[in-house]
């Protein structure tokens, strides 16, 4: 073969192979199709998209050219155009500078604060007609859809950063009314660490990782954030949720979403009745413990993501049911605490919440950075009929969001990108700017005109602002009414079960210990002791405090009578199902598959999944002599990743994984996570290995056949055996 010959030859297989990678499996189109993927979004990035935004199956044989963004096509995308064969490469070489210069500009900003995050589209389905508290078009119809986008986050990592954080989940939606979007964008919990926006950048600069030394990086524990934090006795009753398991959900699916701020329905007679935001999941409230948090970030940094990925893919849509809290002026002038506060909640058995609709997940986008990466939430956007209320953080928030945009996205045209764009439409004089899209044609582009022509205001149906009455001086001060900082604190405190109580003190002991200054440690003491004594104390003595301090002073004392939300409390509003959680089973060769295969069935037919771990990925012959692929291999499918665990092995093979620490690790982690262990007579040595003999209970099920098998499931819908924790943890 001559060089010519072999160097063509090289470039020919170099093209198949990148062309076989680059073409989408036939399959994968079919199920986007079944997924209820909608053409509305006109992505134009991908050359597998035809001129009208439509997926393109590229079939053998009907492999589009390469072309250069300019259109040109490529004749050799290997090799760049060189002097000779080893000589430099050309100026001239447009392709290689085309490439080269997009790839070069990719990266944009990532968001100050939710920087990592995870997004999908669906829609909202309303129940009933609220026509007489809103005039909001979306809430008008029982029955009507309106699409959405949601964006689910972390607050403090970084982009990369991994999904079982302790921390706060952004959960922000964004509604394509017919009178504009909707942006409702809120977190995963209902309260926030300070009143006024002001000090939201002291706030985020103490948490995110010290200027310095550039770490810790997705974590509060540390120096600057405790120090931040005990000076800010507004915080306490958020510290106490982010204390709680509610910062390290089980998943997306499973994690409730508050709008936070008290805002304002009006109807069409002007009459406005203020309202608060809750998402409801429909799959019921789960979080890990903090031992399973840590290694899910190894295991898999991805498990939020891969969870809701799985879930859309798979047709097993998350559901959300949207509930409003709904009082008057009158309710919140006898209110105990201020509703402009959003360190405040309603408790929800003080004012019930009322479902006015569901929210469905049904495809994820087709592109992470076109949609998920690119939608920008604005408090700001609230269609006819929403109003705000003037709760100090969300009046910084209005600002902020819009600014934030601009120099993330690069354009004020951001408003054109597809995530963004209205689907409803539009009419102003807005125009140019970088990157425009579209433009108001014709001549006139302001009003008042002579030409007749372009829009023009309507007080009948714009957006009007609630006509408050509002007098006073300006002032910059905190009123009164916000003063209480450690009441609601300890209510959400007192609220929770014992277990959860447990989870809240070892959480606050791992976070303080991170803290290297013994000045900072103590002053957060002092400030537990305002919540509840016994909690201090025992964070106190895990610290290893030797004199207690005096309780911090506070402007209003804590009041004691405040009773009991169970609604705040995520193992008292447990699903009893196991829909939608996942089943790990640690197979070997030898093991009866005929239970496995009976153990999918039955999992299937209640929602849940099974996975399969085995000693190699390329899975088991089992004792009928047929053979099954796994999931995972044992060190790459640790029990963290699953809700409950069943070992299915045979006693040679068990005996042989009882000398391997991963799976050691597997039975072990899963009986001290408190999760339920089906096990068949065969996986005896395993078991017989670890120390958990001596521990044996009700959570660990011993499965010979159908009956068996079921009464394992029927176990496994309480989730955890949370009796079982104290045994397991020493230091509890
Ligand atoms: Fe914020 C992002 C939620 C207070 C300023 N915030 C952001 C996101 C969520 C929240 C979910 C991510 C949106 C997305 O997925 O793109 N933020 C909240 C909640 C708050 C809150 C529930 C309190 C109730 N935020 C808050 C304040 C300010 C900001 C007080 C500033 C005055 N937030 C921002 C921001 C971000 C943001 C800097 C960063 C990226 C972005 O906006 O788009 O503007």
């Amino acid at each position: 073969m001559s060089s010519e010959q072999f160097c063509s030859r090289v470039r020919w297989v170099l093209a198949q192979a990148s062309l076989r990678e680059a073409r989408p499996h036939p399959a994968g189109g079919m199920e986007m199709a079944k997924a209820g993927r909608s053409d509305t979004a006109i992505h134009d990035l991908s050359i597998q998209r035809g001129e009208g935004g439509e997926l393109h199956q590229v079939a053998e044989g009907d492999t589009p050219t390469t072309t250069t963004a300019f259109g040109t096509p490529v004749s050799d995308d290997q090799n760049s155009l060189k002097i000779g064969r080893r000589g430099p490469t050309l100026m001239e070489d447009f392709h290689f500078r085309d490439k080269m210069f997009h790839f070069d500009h990719e990266r944009i900003p990532e968001r100050v604060v939710h920087a990592r995050g995870y997004g999908a589209h669906g829609y909202f389905e309303n129940y009933e007609s609220l026509a007489d508290i809103t005039r909001a078009d979306l809430f008008q119809r029982p029955g009507e859809r309106t699409q959405l986008f949601v964006r689910f986050s972390t607050v403090v990592g970084n982009k990369g950063s991994f999904d079982l954080a302790r921390d706060v989940r952004g959960f922000a939606v964004k509604m394509y009314t017919k009178e504009g979007n909707w942006d409702l964008v809120g977190n995963n919990i209902p309260v926030f660490f300070i009143q006024d926006a002001v000090r939201f950048p002291d706030l985020v600069h103490s948490i995110k990782q010290e200027p310095d030394r550039a770490f810790p990086q997705a974590t509060a524990a540390h120096d600057n954030f405790w120090d931040f934090i005990s000076l800010m006795p507004e915080s306490m009753h958020m510290i106490m949720w982010v204390m709680s398991d509610r910062a390290i959900p089980r998943s997306f699916r499973f994690m409730q979403g508050f709008g936070v701020h008290t805002f304002r329905f009006v109807n069409a007679k002007g009459k406005s009745t203020f309202v608060k935001f809750h998402w409801k999941p429909k799959l019921g409230l789960q979080s890990v413990v903090w031992n399973e948090a840590v290694k899910i970030n190894g295991a898999d940094p991805d498990f939020h993501r891969r969870d809701l990925w799985n879930a859309i893919k798979s047709g097993n849509f998350p559901e959300w049911e949207l509930h409003v809290q709904l009082f008057d002026q009158e309710f919140a002038d006898s209110f105990d605490f201020d509703v402009l506060d959003p360190t405040k909640i309603i408790p929800e058995e003080v004012l019930p919440t009322r479902p006015i609709g569901r929210m469905v997940l049904d495809r994820m986008p087709d592109n992470f950075f076109m949609d998920t990466e690119q939608v920008a939430f604005m408090t700001q956007n609230v269609p006819p009929g929403i109003d705000f209320s003037n709760d100090p953080l969300l009046q910084g928030r209005n600002f902020s969001y819009l600014d934030t945009q601009l120099k993330r996205l690069g354009s004020t045209n951001f408003s054109h990108l597809p995530v963004n764009a209205l689907k409803c439409p539009m009419h102003h004089f807005q125009q140019d700017g970088h990157m425009a899209f579209r433009n108001p044609v014709g001549r006139a582009n302001y009003q008042p005109n002579s030409w007749g022509e372009g829009p023009r205001e309507s007080p009948e149906r714009g957006h009007v602002a609630y006509p408050e009455d509002i007098e006073g001086q300006k002032l910059r001060v905190r009123p009164e009414s916000f003063a209480d900082h450690y009441s609601q604190a300890r209510q959400f405190y007192i609220s929770q079960t014992e277990t959860e109580q447990n989870h809240i003190i070892g959480a606050l002991t791992f976070e303080i210990s991170k803290v290297e200054t013994p000045a900072i440690r103590i002053r957060m003491v002092s400030h537990l002791l305002n919540i509840d004594e016994e909690m201090a104390r025992k964070v106190a003595t895990k610290l290893g405090i030797k004199e207690m301090p005096a309780p911090a002073d506070a402007a209003v004392p804590t009041r004691m009578d405040l009773q009991p939300s169970p609604a705040l409390s995520i193992l008292r509003n447990g699903p009893d199902s196991i829909q939608g959680r996942k089943i790990g089973v640690l197979v070997t060769d030898g093991a009866e598959l005929t239970l496995l295969r009976r153990l999918k069935e039955l999992a299937m037919s209640e929602g849940a999944t099974v996975e399969i771990v085995a000693p190699t990925v390329g899975g088991v012959v089992g004792s009928d002599g047929t053979s099954i692929e796994a999931n995972h291999n044992i060190e790459g499918g640790p029990s963290v990743l699953f809700d409950a665990v069943v070992l299915l092995a045979s006693e040679a093979e068990a005996a042989k994984l009882a000398g391997d620490a991963a799976a050691l690790d597997f039975v072990m982690d899963a009986f001290t996570h408190c999760k339920f262990i089906g096990y068949v007579q065969g996986a005896m040595p395993l078991l017989e290995k670890t120390n958990m003999m001596a521990m044996m209970d009700e959570g660990v099920v011993a499965i010979d056949g159908e009956d068996s098998l079921a009464r394992f499931l029927s176990t496994c819908r309480k989730l955890r055996l949370w009796e079982r924790e104290p045994k397991t943890r020493v230091n509890q």
